[in-house]
């Protein structure tokens, strides 16, 4: 009868009409279908947005047939899971993504060919999900396909910022920074759970209650604030399975909204209202330090409390205790999560102290983004107590065992015992996030070689004394479907062509088989011309953007990314100086020996860093100079991309002949955009510093410009300071003071940064060898089929900078979970 299950679900998919069709006249169908019911317009008249978001619609149909399947295997077969905790996600665009992992591009492709539209017209439609600042939530994004495509029954938590990263807007050569509202036109791929909704609370006072003769503690709120779920699918690539990004919003509390009412406070629980979704509202835009701010404090234990009760919530339907879930703390962010999770389990589950810290060491494993100890988040006692004052008992009394335990183990050394504590003791107190994660987490790893011996010698060193098997290393990774497959594909076929199969973009340690026909001049020819095209789409970009025409035969020589100090964009720029001082002075019958560069820079300052949008500022005063210079013409140009983001990486990087990775070493943790570039087929020009090390591991020195002082001179160069300042390096900075570039005044305190004594990032001391390693590239440039062969080896050796091994890696050494894969073929 229809009253069994298996007969009302036959019934249910009967109705149904089984499941979405992909040939061409159904993806048709559904589009207008989309076009006329979701996005109400009539079928014969719509524009290319009403299209895409039609299309999306449509897309996100697929997505959430297989999300279903996924999670009801998931259900049904319960393995142990990993929830991926991350404060930040740089998603970009989803479309391309999406049909190109569910492996429905042509067809759509096809279908709306048939109806008049363009694939690639209607994907530039789309906006960037920008809800993270840099590297840490770029790789968040890419780790989380890898997850999906990998079959690992993973979720990843977030929160959903309603202002996204700043969009960066040039005039007169400033940055001003103007509000991302992303989510203005809607956001086709999300799916609100009105249903999955938690009660955050804050603020208010602890007391002690007697529960069946036990004293425990419970927390009074004094505001609480909703939690409502947004569910992001995340497609694998040949599979079936697709995982879930979660993401959390703020809404108002029913029961506040309530109260407030009956009082008759109809003004103030208006105010609470917005004050509620004001938690979630807008991503903090600088990635250097954290300050102690109210607001950010309550974003974290927000994001933490919502997904901990998810996962607790979803845990307990299944099991009866909670001796498995393993959870990653991406950085110090989520690091909250663990007082969150003993609160549960001593307060509200009874569990005991000791059996709660027993399984939450179980749980926790936690990952260093940063490789200074001002990257690391440190909490005011007074504003943590404040707002969560039970948390703040938890630290305490988890900080008094882990000291105590400490002095048995090391003895009364007052100094180390200081330097482990999770509170700082100083003017002001306060909780050493990091501190805290380490003493929790089974596992504590670095994100590249360097990155992990850097914190086993210096900035964890007395932890890792303490408990060396703790401390592992995973070098970063990016994923291949995005930064070949869907933004090159003229490469993605030349590869599949050249392989004999499209199994790398799964299995992408087989690009190794490139190696073989590096020096084979057909090979070399058609790679040749795959560069030609990504060149042309990035000159039109350019000229589109800043009217400055470029020259293709011209070397196209990239740095993007944030503009910091360390990162040393100031050393390009004051390199290109020198480039083009030489040019002015040279014999004009040299010229023809000089290799024409275009110079591309492009990156965002965080809205307080002065010194970083100074170097904005000298970037486009050198470039006005240079781009209207009639005598230097095609053999120098300099353009700033402006609102650097992931669908201008798209563009950018695989139009790039040169990119620079260029901070100072020890200072940058891993870098993941060297390896975007490198895997399509860009040369780097490098110091030795966080993956590098890897890249020349696996491609040989030979295949790259590496220059610069190493990891460990670095100090002594410092204590030797401005003496080493060589003159090419004294005479641009002079020009810069002198006015050359107009802005004299203005530039003062930053050429100080260089020349006032310090040069704390070593401008003076690499400069030299940075020219050398220009000169290098100039000469390698000038030889096509040389420079060829090393960017096919470069392509050649980038598999193991995907981030399908980092998660492989994760999942088997510290995860210890199996991939769980929908049984069909996807
Ligand atoms: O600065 C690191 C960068 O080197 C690394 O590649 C990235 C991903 O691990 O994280 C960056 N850190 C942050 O974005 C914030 O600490």
């Amino acid at each position: 009868s229809l009253g069994s299950d298996s007969a009302k679900a036959e019934r249910m998919f009967r109705l149904m009409d089984g499941f979405l069709k992909n040939d061409s006249i159904s993806l048709q169908q559904d589009i207008l279908r989309h076009v006329e019911y979701t996005v109400a317009r009539s079928r014969f008249n719509f524009d290319d947005f009403e299209a895409y978001q039609a299309l999306a619609h449509s897309v996100r149909d697929r997505l959430i047939e297989r999300s279903h399947d996924t999670q009801l295997y998931f259900k049904r077969k319960d393995p142990k899971r990993v929830y991926f905790l991350s404060f930040e996600y740089l998603m970009g665009r989803s479309l391309s993504n999406s049909v190109i992992n569910l492996g429905i591009r042509d067809q759509y492709a096809d279908a709306l060919s048939q109806l008049g539209f363009e694939f690639e017209v209607l994907a530039e439609q789309e906006g960037d999900a920008a809800l993270g600042n840099g590297g840490l939530a770029r790789l968040s994004a890419c780790q989380m396909d890898s997850m999906a495509t990998l079959d690992y029954p993973a979720w990843g938590y977030g929160l959903r910022y309603e202002y996204g990263l700043f969009r960066q807007v040039i005039l007169d050569g400033f940055q001003h920074e103007q509000p991302d509202f992303w989510l203005n036109f809607g956001n086709p791929w999300e799916t609100e759970r009105v249903h999955v909704t938690y009660p955050v609370k804050f603020y208010g006072v602890v007391e002690e209650e007697n529960l069946n003769g036990e004293k425990c503690n419970v927390w009074i709120p004094g505001e609480v604030v909703e939690a409502v779920a947004y569910d992001n699918p995340i497609p694998g690539y040949g599979t079936r399975n697709t995982i879930t990004l979660r993401l959390w919003a703020g809404k108002p509390s029913d029961q506040h909204d309530m109260e407030a009412y009956n009082t008759g406070d109809y003004i103030n629980a208006v105010v609470c209202r917005q004050k509620a979704e004001n938690i979630s509202s807008v991503l903090y835009p600088d990635d250097r330090s954290f300050q102690g701010k109210e607001l950010r404090l309550k974003q974290q234990y927000f994001f933490v409390s919502a997904s901990i009760q998810d996962i607790i919530r979803r845990f307990k339907e299944a099991h009866s205790n909670f001796d498995e879930f393993p959870e990653k703390l991406n950085d110090t962010h989520p690091s909250l999560a663990i007082a969150e999770v003993m609160r549960v389990l001593v307060d509200k589950e009874h569990l005991g102290w000791n059996k709660a810290w027993d399984i939450a060491c179980k749980i926790f494993s936690f990952t260093i983004h940063a490789v200074i100890a001002e990257g690391l988040e440190k909490i005011p006692v007074d504003l943590l107590g404040s707002l969560l004052p039970r948390h703040l008992q938890i630290i305490y009394e988890i900080n008094f065992t882990f000291v105590e335990e400490l002095k048995k183990r090391i003895g009364l050394d007052y100094n180390r015992l200081s330097r482990m504590s999770i509170i700082e003791e100083g003017a002001v107190k306060s909780i050493r996030m990091a501190n805290l994660a380490i003493v929790c987490s089974h596992t504590v790893n670095g994100v590249s070689k360097v990155h992990s011996e850097l914190l086993k010698a210096k900035l964890f060193k007395d932890f890792y004394e303490l408990w060396p098997q703790k401390f592992q290393c995973k070098t970063n990774g990016v994923t291949q479907r995005r930064w070949i497959v869907v933004s090159n594909p003229s490469l993605c076929a030349l590869i599949s062509k050249w392989l004999g199969t499209e199994a790398w973009i799964r299995d992408v340690d087989l690009l190794t088989g490139l190696r073989a026909y590096a020096a084979d001049p057909d090979l070399q020819q058609e790679w040749m011309m795959v560069k030609k095209v990504n060149k042309m789409r990035l000159a039109e970009y350019i000229e589109a953007m800043s009217g400055v025409k470029v020259s293709l035969d011209a070397m196209f020589d990239v740095q993007t990314k944030r503009i910091h100090e360390y990162k040393r964009q100031l050393l390009n720029i004051l390199g290109i100086i020198h480039r083009y001082d030489c040019i002015k002075n040279m014999e004009k019958s040299q010229r023809s020996k000089v290799v024409p560069r275009v110079c591309i820079i492009g990156g965002k300052a965080a809205p307080g860093y002065e010194i970083a949008k100074k170097i904005i500022k000298l970037c486009h005063a050198v470039a006005e100079k240079i781009n209207n210079d009639t005598d230097v013409g095609d053999l120098l140009k300099l353009v700033f991309i402006p609102d650097y983001n992931v669908s201008v990486a798209e563009l950018v990087i695989p139009g790039a002949d040169l990119s620079q990775h260029i901070s100072t070493a020890g200072h940058e943790a891993s870098g993941t955009g060297s390896m975007k570039f490198l895997m399509n087929g860009c040369l780097l020009l490098a110091t030795e510093d966080g993956s590098t090390v890897e890249i020349v591991e696996e491609i040989g020195a030979d295949n790259l410009f590496l220059f610069g002082a190493k990891i460990h001179e670095v100090p002594k160069l410092r204590e030797e300071g401005s003496p080493k300042m060589p003159l090419q390096c004294a005479r641009v900075i002079r020009m810069v003071r002198d006015g050359y570039f107009g802005f004299k005044d203005y530039f003062e305190s930053l050429c100080d940064t260089v020349d006032g004594g310090k040069d704390f990032y070593l401008l003076g001391s690499d400069f030299e060898s940075y020219l050398e390693a220009q000169a290098a590239a100039d000469k390698a440039f000038a030889d096509p089929n040389k420079w060829t062969q090393m960017s096919i080896l470069s392509a050649a050796g980038s598999g193991r900078f995907s981030s399908d091994r980092t998660i492989r890696d994760y999942a088997e050494k510290t995860w210890g979970i199996e991939p769980c894969r929908f049984p069909s073929d996807g």
